[in-house]
């Protein structure tokens, strides 16, 4: 299966993608982080309460299901007494206290949000959603995770309290790196009527930005192509996410049954074989070519048969999405990280119909197609014109083929053109 032209290639794409990925900082989403917001709400005879809030600025990465982990590592002595929307996963040693234990005496502690359904008691405003935190592209108002907690035994006034240091937040999984807490102007609530405005006693940011360098090895999703006006299919890159799992990958959907629940490795992604090894494969198909528009397909495949992946998204970077005409079955924004370039957008699944790219089988694929209208100026078939210069799925770049295997146009490519059969010909002229 694999074949030899490939390997210089992948060399070249791993080491373009360790390069490109050196840096905390993503083009598409210059100023995407995780800002987590701590409000003193009010000071306690030994503490004080604060209400925390995390806000996925992030346009197209959000937090999936097994959901947020967030640790920090208090200053002093401190513990927390109580806390409503989140708990924390460890109580640790509280065997000093008497009377009133602690909910957790632990120096780090690691908190995670409850699980919908939880008793109303427990609940605050945007909490208990299981960790889950929707990208700010798809939706703000799912884009925010709150808890509130109770702490003790710290400062009582806003030059006594020492901000917690060292957090760190799994989303889920590596690749976020915080900030040092900074003490910021109070919060200001606005009352339900909007006719009083209180504030909090003191306010801490912390922002946590993501790497995908940190987060995985290997990539994690790549790009095939295809066009009506060359029958060759160039697949994704052989081993496009590395191939350690190929020993332990499954053939077909049918010996998937036999293999679930016996030799599952706990951390390792249990994949369907192929040559790129990629849980994610987007392809994309340029499909038909009119007088004035073009149309593409987008297939989104899941290869992991562990995942169902919900809110899903898909960013693609190709200089005609300013002139999008109409996109079918899939939602669609653009996003405009600078105001000068218009060419990048992101793809979403319609709630209740296809959000959920299910598990890899036969329903473990999500389509659309969309049509662009031609901008006679820039709009070519030549030279991969046609093809995205950039994938991101679920916020992590995909691995492209190299240009050179990108399907040719007849003529472009090596001189094929002129020894075509002239109705060919015919057709060819009368499109570009
Ligand atoms: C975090 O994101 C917000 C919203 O995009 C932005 O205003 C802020 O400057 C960012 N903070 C950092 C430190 O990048
Ligand atoms: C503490 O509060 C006082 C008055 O409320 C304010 O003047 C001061 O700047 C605050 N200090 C800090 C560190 O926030
Ligand atoms: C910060 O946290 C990391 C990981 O939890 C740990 O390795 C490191 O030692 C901590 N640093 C401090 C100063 O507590
Ligand atoms: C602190 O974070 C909040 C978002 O939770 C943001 O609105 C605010 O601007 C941030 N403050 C500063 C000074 O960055
Ligand atoms: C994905 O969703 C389907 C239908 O809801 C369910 O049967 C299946 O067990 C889920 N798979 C995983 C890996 O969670
Ligand atoms: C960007 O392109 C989209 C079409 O894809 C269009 O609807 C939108 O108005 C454009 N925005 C700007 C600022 O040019
Ligand atoms: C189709 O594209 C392939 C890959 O770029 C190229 O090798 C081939 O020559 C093209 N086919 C034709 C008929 O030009
Ligand atoms: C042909 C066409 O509609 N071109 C438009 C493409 O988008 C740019 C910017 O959004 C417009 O300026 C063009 O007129």
């Amino acid at each position: 299966m694999v074949s030899n032209r490939y390997c210089p290639f992948v060399l070249a794409a791993v080491v373009f993608m360790t390069f490109s990925h050196a840096v905390a900082y993503d083009p598409l989403d210059p100023t995407g982080n995780i800002t987590i917001k701590w409000d003193v709400i009010s000071w306690t005879p030994d503490g004080y309460l604060a209400m925390v809030t995390m806000t996925n600025f992030q346009m197209y990465r959000h937090i999936m299901s097994p959901g947020w982990t967030l640790g920090w590592t208090w200053a002093r002595k401190e513990v927390i007494w109580s806390m409503v929307g989140a708990q924390a996963t460890e109580q640790g040693d509280c065997s000093k206290f008497k009377i009133n234990i602690p909910h957790c005496c632990k120096r780090n502690p690691t908190v995670v949000d409850l699980l919908p359904g939880v008793p109303y008691n427990q609940q605050i405003a945007n909490c208990c959603k299981g960790g889950v935190v929707a990208s700010w592209g798809q939706d703000p108002s799912a884009a925010v995770s709150s808890f509130q907690l109770s702490v003790g035994i710290s400062g009582t006034s806003n030059k006594t309290v020492r901000l917690p240091k060292n957090f760190t937040l799994s989303g889920p999984g590596r690749g976020y790196t915080c900030s040092q807490a900074k003490t910021v102007p109070p919060s200001v609530f606005i009352s339900a009527d909007g006719r009083r405005r209180t504030q909090a006693m003191m306010t801490w940011n912390v922002t946590c930005s993501y790497s995908q360098i940190l987060a995985s090895q290997h990539p994690t999703c790549c790009v095939s192509m295809s066009s009506f006006y060359n029958s060759t299919i160039t697949p994704c890159p052989a081993c496009a996410c590395g191939c350690q799992n190929k020993n332990n990958c499954v053939a077909s959907d049918s010996q998937i049954r036999s293999v679930v629940g016996i030799n599952t490795p706990s951390n390792a992604p249990l994949l369907h074989c192929t040559q790129h090894m990629c849980p994610i494969r987007m392809h994309w198909h340029v499909k038909l070519n009119y007088k004035e528009y073009w149309r593409v397909k987008i297939t989104v495949t899941n290869f992991n048969y562990q995942i169902n992946y919900t809110q899903w998204t898909l960013v693609v970077q190709h200089p005609n999405l300013n002139n999008v005409t109409e996109v079918f079955s899939f939602s669609y924004k653009p996003l405009i990280p600078y105001k000068s370039t218009n060419d990048t957008g992101m793809f979403y699944g319609i709630k209740f119909y296809n959000d959920v790219l299910m598990q890899s089988g036969p329903e473990g694929n999500v389509q659309s197609e969309l049509i662009l209208e031609k901008d006679i100026n820039t709009f070519s078939f030549k030279q991969g014109w046609a093809f995205p210069r950039k994938v991101y799925f679920n916020g992590d770049e995909c691995t492209m083929p190299l240009p050179e295997y990108y399907p040719y146009l007849p003529n472009s490519a090596h001189g094929t053109f002129s020894t075509l059969p002239p109705f060919l010909l015919l057709i060819l002229l009368a499109f570009w």
